[in-house]
This record gives structure tokens, C-alpha cells and sequence, in this order.
């Protein structure tokens, strides 16, 4: 299938994902707008339809609660209570006073990419003028959404934000949690009675196991208890987790801010400041010198959570990490255990290592390959000028959707999709990375632009 077919294709996908103000990750499955989804559709959509591109992350702010955080999902009202689970009857936001009133939301949070999907709204723009003015609209919140990582989620001041879920990594059931999450006693009392919806719309062997989805259930639920007070849970959570991914999409982030304030006529300088310190914590906090490896750190027991998985490889998206970091990193993506050999059918990049004891090629998160994942480490090999890597990953993604669509996942040996079908993030990131690729080779775009 030639590129230009693809990109119709993808494009099909989000028109039919768009719900009239924002877009559904999958309708199936994912029935309401997710955080990080958006920020990725936003990226994808920003090259042909600015004005729902803007239109997305203004309505996913909408959902923003008054102490800064963006939730990880803002509820459709007219879709049912029951669709999906946790809904908002489980979240029960709007009954905590620094949610909104007129939005139900969930209470946690997603990695922060929003920042940089605002400026690629900017960079790609069809019409400056109104990409000026929506980047002074949503400038402050921004600012505060940054603000609330900082102040509420370092407790300890080490430069690097928490998680308290594993839903909050974006990388749900990755074998990087399972250690933090064998420490976890599972209250029944604190559980409510569920129904797995999600194996309404997708296959158990795709999905979470029923343990992993209690230790889940029981997180959110301990998090409602405590009326979202993170401060409280940082302190006596057993769940406190400071990894590579949230914090390095903070760095990348935090440095479009920086721009994005020189656009508004704002001072850039105290999100560099912000950049540097989040780069400063991931040195000294999850960088592994035994290893050579970039790995997520329990908070709760200050142990590295050395697991070989995709996560590792995101502190790329940071323009000034040291050399031996990238070149750690470069390796590690073309050894086997990432990489196979050009002779045997593979597709990169695999969530976690193939020869891992724990990979699993179907299960989510656990070994497939997922288009973001594999989108961000490329930019970050871009900005790094790792070209040949590079491309390899983006061939790989065109592949994966010409042979098996836009599906959520895949499988690293045969490409065999998993998952939901037409999953927004999937054709969203396709089509930046037809255009950008485009741009690149018509020398008007260049990776260091955003850095
Ligand atoms: C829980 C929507 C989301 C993504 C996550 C992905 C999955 C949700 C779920 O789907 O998580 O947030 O129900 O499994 O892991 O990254 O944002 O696409």
C-alpha cells in the first residue's frame, strides 16, 4: 500500500474516532477521552485539521482540576455509566472540591506530553494567527499542569515525578510494576464489586490478568479514599514509583513550554529551569552505571526496578543527555534482545525484552510493540541523529499498519495486530510520520527544531 493510501486510511480512522469535541482512543474499548491519547492525536491531526487538534486538548482542559492536575480521563457524558470501568461513579471527582463541577473525571494522571503536542499545533499550523492565539489560551494551563508535577508529586524534592498507579505510567501492565505491585495487600473491604469490561470489547489474552486488575482496582480505589491527596499517598503509599518515561516526556515538554512562553511573550526560563532539574533527578536517581541502563525506582523501598523494557529507552527525548546515556540506549536497541536479526521477520520495538522471562509477544504492554512507544523513542533518536535506527523504526511502523491497520498492538515476531482495531493513537501517530518524513526530506523540517 503506497504512503498516500495510508495516510487517507488513517485519516478515516480519526474522523470516525472524532465524537464531536474530542476523540475516542477506541470506541469499543476506550469509549471516553484519555490524557496521553490526545496529546498523541493532536500531534497526528495538528498536519491537516488544526482547528480539532486545538479543539482536543482544549476540551481535555475542560477536565483540569483547580490544583493543576490534567485527569486521565475526561467522561463523555452521554455515554453510560456502565460502558466502561472505572467510570465515573467509581472516580467520583466532582465530589472533591478542586475537581471541576461541570465534568466528571478520573483523579489520576498520564504523562505530560501536552505541552509539546500544543507547540507541534504551533509548528504545523495552516493558520498562525489562531495557533498564536490558542497557545495564549492554554499557556497558563499548561503552566499549572507542570506546576502541580513539581509541587505534588516530589514530595522528597528529588527532581522527578511520581506515579502512584500503574495506569498512571501509560504503560499499564508492564512487568516493570509487577515488583512494586507484589508488595501490595489487596483489601477486599476497599474493593467495589466490578465487571472487566474491557474483556467485553477485547480478548483475556490481550488483556491484564484478573490478579494484575484487582492490584488496579485497588490502587484507584485507596487513591478515591484519600480524596486524591497526594501528598498523603506519596508518604504511605505502597505504590510510589519515579520512572524514565513520565519524567523524560516532562523534559521534552518542559522545553516546548519554554518555547511556547518566548511565543506568548512569557519568560522561558524557569521551564528550562524546570527541564534541567527533571534531568539532573533522572542522572542521579535512574540512571543504573552497574547496567548501563536507565531504569523506573521504587520510591516506597529506593530500589531500581531493573526490568529490561521500553521504558528504558525514553530518556532519548532529552537533547542534552550525556553521551554515555544515548549510546547505552543506542546499543541496547540494536541488540537481539530488542532488535532482531534483518534475516528473521520481526518489527520494532518490542515493550520488553524478547528473551525476557517475562515477555509475552500478545499480552498489552508485556512484549508487543505500540506505535507510541515507538514513536517517541524515533523522535528521540532523531534529535540525537541516529538516523539509520530511526528509520528502521518508522519502517517498521508503516509496516505493522499496512499489513495489519491501526491496530492498538502488536506482535514483535509476525506483526499480528492485538487489541482494539482503528485505535486513534496508532493512525494519528502514522500520519506524523508521513509527513514529518516528508518534511525531512524536503529539508523543511529538521529534528532539532522543537528540541
Ligand atoms: C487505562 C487509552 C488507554 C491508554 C493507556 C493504555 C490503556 C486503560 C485501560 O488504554 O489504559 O487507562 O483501560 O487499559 O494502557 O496507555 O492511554 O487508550
Amino acid at each position: 500500500m503506497a504512503d498516500r493510501r495510508l495516510l487517507d486510511a488513517a485519516k478515516e480512522v480519526l474522523e470516525a474516532s472524532w465524537v464531536g469535541s474530542s476523540t475516542v482512543p477506541a470506541s469499543g474499548l476506550y469509549p471516553h477521552q484519555w490524557s496521553w491519547d490526545s496529546a498523541f492525536i493532536t500531534i497526528g491531526r495538528s498536519w491537516y485539521d488544526q482547528g480539532r487538534a486545538q479543539a482536543e486538548l482544549e476540551e481535555l482542559f475542560r477536565g483540569q482540576w483547580s490544583d493543576g492536575r490534567i485527569p486521565h480521563i475526561v467522561f463523555n457524558p452521554s455515554v453510560p455509566d456502565g460502558a466502561y470501568f472505572p467510570g465515573p461513579s467509581f472516580w467520583m471527582s466532582s465530589q472533591t472540591p478542586r475537581a471541576p463541577r461541570d465534568v466528571e473525571t478520573s483523579g489520576i494522571i498520564q504523562p505530560p506530553l501536552h505541552a509539546a503536542a500544543a507547540l507541534e499545533i504551533h509548528d504545523n499550523a495552516q493558520d498562525p494567527r489562531e495557533a498564536r492565539a490558542f497557545l495564549e489560551r492554554v499557556y497558563a494551563r499548561l503552566v499549572s499542569w507542570h506546576a502541580y508535577l513539581a509541587r505534588h508529586r516530589d514530595p522528597d524534592g528529588i527532581g522527578l515525578a511520581a506515579i502512584l498507579h500503574p495506569w498512571e505510567s501509560g504503560l499499564d501492565n508492564s512487568p516493570a510494576w509487577d515488583e512494586a505491585l507484589d508488595d501490595l495487600v489487596v483489601r477486599d473491604d476497599l474493593l467495589p464489586a466490578y465487571e472487566r469490561r474491557d474483556l467485553v470489547a477485547a480478548e483475556a489474552e490481550d488483556r491484564p490478568t484478573d490478579d494484575a486488575y484487582r492490584r488496579f482496582v485497588h490502587l484507584a480505589a485507596a487513591y478515591r479514599e484519600v480524596g486524591y491527596d497526594d501528598e498523603r499517598l506519596c508518604r504511605s503509599s505502597p505504590f510510589v514509583v519515579a520512572g524514565p518515561l513520565l519524567n523524560s516526556i516532562l523534559i521534552w515538554s518542559s522545553l516546548a513550554l519554554a518555547r511556547i512562553a518566548r511565543l506568548v511573550g512569557d519568560d522561558p526560563e524557569p521551564h528550562l529551569l524546570g527541564a534541567a532539574r527533571v534531568r539532573a533527578g533522572i542522572q542521579s536517581t535512574l540512571w543504573h552505571p552497574g547496567d548501563a541502563r536507565y531504569y523506573s525506582r521504587n520510591l516506597r523501598t529506593d530500589q531500581f526496578l531493573r526490568d529490561p523494557s521500553i521504558l528504558s529507552f525514553l530518556p532519548l527525548l532529552d537533547p542534552e543527555l550525556p553521551v554515555e546515556g544515548r549510546d547505552a540506549i543506542v546499543r541496547d536497541l540494536s541488540a537481539p534482545c530488542f532488535h532482531p536479526p534483518e534475516t528473521e521477520e520481526h518489527y520494532l520495538i518490542p515493550s520488553y525484552d524478547l528473551t525476557g522471562e517475562l515477555f509475552d509477544p500478545r499480552r498489552y504492554w508485556r512484549g508487543p510493540v505500540w506505535l507510541n512507544t515507538d514513536w517517541l523513542v524515533w523522535r528521540g533518536l532523531l534529535q540525537h541523529g541516529q538516523h539509520r535506527l530511526a528509520d528502521h523504526v518508522t519502517d517498521s511502523m508503516l509496516s505493522l499498519a499496512k499489513r495489519s491497520g491501526f491496530r492498538e498492538y502488536f506482535n514483535p515476531f509476525t506483526g499480528e495486530g492485538h487489541g482494539s482495531d482503528g485505535f486513534a493513537w496508532s493512525a494519528a501517530l502514522v500520519i506524523d510520520v508521513i509527513e514529518r518524513r516528508a518534511r525531512m526530506s524536503s529539508g523543511t523540517w529538521s529534528p532539532t527544531q522543537t528540541a
